[in-house]
C-alpha cells in the first residue's frame, strides 16, 4: 500500500506545529510493509500555487497514493480527533499564513455542501483508545486550514481529480505540552500522540483496514 501522510506548518504564532514530527516519526520507521511518503503544507487557503491544496494535489500527483491521512493541531483539544466530516465552509478566527482571513466563504463555490471521510474512523478511534491514549470521533474539523484542506481533498476524490486515493481523511492532534505552557489550555504528550496515531494507522495497513 502507498499511503501519503501530510503535516501543517506552525500557524497563529506557535513556532511548532506537533503534526510535522509526528509524521516524520511515521516517515522514519515505516508502518506495515506500506511505503509512506510525507509532505508539510501551508497554512495558506484558496487555490494559489503556494496554498496548501496545491501543495497537497502535488504529493498526491508525484505519490499516486491509495490512502491520504492528513494530520493537523487542534489548540484547543483534550482528545486524538478523528474527523467524519469536511464542510464547504472558510470561516476564520485568525488570519493564514498569508495574512488573509476569510469570513462565511465557500471553499468551493457550487460544490456539494459536504462530504464524509472515507477513512474507517471509528476502528482507527478504538485503536487509538485501546493503547489508553484519549481519542474521539469528530463532526467538525473546524472552518480553518484543515477543515479546507480535508473537503478539498474528498472533493477531489468524489470527483475524479486524485483517481489512485481510494481512502482519504483528516486526524486532529492536540497542542504539545510545551506549547500549551506559553499559550494555555489542554495539552498531550508527544509519546501519547505517536502511541495512539500509530495504532489507528495500523487500522489501514491491515487487509480488513
Ligand atoms: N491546524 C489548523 C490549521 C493548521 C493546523 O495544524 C486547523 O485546525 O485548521
Amino acid at each position: 500500500m502507498r499511503i501519503l501522510l501530510t503535516g501543517f506548518e506552525p500557524f497563529g504564532g506557535s513556532p511548532i506545529n506537533p503534526s510535522v514530527s509526528l509524521i516524520e516519526v511515521f516517515a522514519a520507521e515505516g508502518l506495515l510493509g506500506s511505503r509512506v511518503t510525507t509532505a508539510i503544507l501551508p497554512v495558506v487557503g484558496g487555490s494559489g500555487s503556494e496554498s496548501a491544496r496545491a501543495g497537497l494535489e502535488r504529493a498526491i500527483a508525484a505519490c499516486e497514493p491509495e490512502t491520504v491521512v492528513c494530520f493537523g493541531e487542534a489548540s484547543r483539544a483534550t482528545h486524538v480527533q478523528f474527523e467524519r466530516v469536511g464542510v464547504n465552509l472558510r470561516d476564520d478566527r485568525i488570519a493564514d499564513n498569508a495574512g488573509r482571513r476569510c469570513c462565511d466563504e465557500p471553499i468551493i463555490a457550487g460544490a456539494p455542501v459536504a462530504y464524509f471521510s472515507t477513512l474507517p474512523t471509528r476502528a482507527m478511534r478504538d485503536a487509538c483508545e485501546g493503547e489508553g491514549v484519549p481519542a474521539e470521533l469528530s463532526m467538525s474539523a473546524g472552518t480553518f486550514l484543515c477543515n479546507e484542506v480535508l473537503y478539498w481533498l474528498l472533493h477531489a476524490c468524489a470527483t475524479r481529480l486524485c483517481p489512485s486515493v481510494s481512502r482519504a481523511g483528516f486526524v486532529h492532534v492536540p497542542q504539545l505540552p510545551e506549547q500549551a505552557a506559553v499559550r494555555g489550555g489542554p495539552s498531550m504528550k508527544f509519546q501519547h500522540v505517536i502511541r495512539g496515531v500509530r495504532a489507528s494507522l495500523r487500522e489501514l495497513a491491515s487487509p480488513l483496514g
